[in-house]
């Protein structure tokens, strides 16, 4: 079982790395560790369990955040429509996006890490993305709003991208152009 322990912190050049691509079909072990992330999701939104492992709630994980530099990741999470997202995917990439982009009105988190980093990280609006999922199919997945903002949270951890990297140092809370708020 994937807990806190397992989970990469900002500092360890794995995080800043680009995750390499995973030769499908994917080995027994790979999804075996795609299931498990999926699961650590679950559980640490599940108030008992998280309780009892002192598991902090997430709602999208990548492997590079337990060490494991390749291109996967997992989500679990509701929409704020209540629609309900739970995947594990292989190779996920966008394959288009809108011009306008979009942001959190209470800026993002990240379970690697330990601290709060305010403000805005301008995020494409609606995305397009490509991948595999565990039973082997090939996904394409139609995104806006929040559901967008988690997927490339996720995507940008393969390709060694924090949140914070895209926060403007000089005014932290300056609405990016061309961008509207999820709130
Ligand atoms: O990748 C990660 O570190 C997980 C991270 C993903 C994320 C955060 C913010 C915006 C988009 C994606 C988290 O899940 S932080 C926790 C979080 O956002 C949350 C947890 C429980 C309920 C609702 C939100
Ligand atoms: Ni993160």
């Amino acid at each position: 079982m994937i807990t806190m322990d397992d989970i990469v912190r900002e500092g360890n050049p794995i995080l800043t790395k680009t995750a390499e691509e995973v030769s499908l079909p994917p080995t027994e072990e790979e999804t075996e560790t795609l299931k498990e992330m999926l699961q650590f999701l679950k559980n640490s939104q599940d108030e008992k369990i998280a309780e009892q492992y002192k598991l902090r709630a997430g709602v999208g994980l990548a492997a590079p955040q337990i060490g494991i530099s390749k291109r996967m990741v997992a989500v679990h999470f509701e929409d704020f429509d209540g629609k309900q997202y739970s995947y594990g995917l292989f190779n996920p990439r966008i394959v288009s996006h809108s011009v306008e982009k979009a942001y959190l009105s209470t800026g993002e988190g990240c379970l690697s890490v330990d601290r709060e980093v305010p403000g805005y990280v301008p995020r494409y609006a609606r995305i397009t993305v490509k991948a595999t999922d565990l039973e082997g199919n090939p996904v394409k997945l139609r995104l806006r709003g929040y559901a967008a903002i988690v997927f490339q949270h996720e995507i940008d951890h393969l390709n060694g991208i924090m949140f914070y990297d895209y926060i403007n140092p000089a005014n932290p809370f300056e609405a990016p152009e061309n961008s509207r708020p999820i709130e």
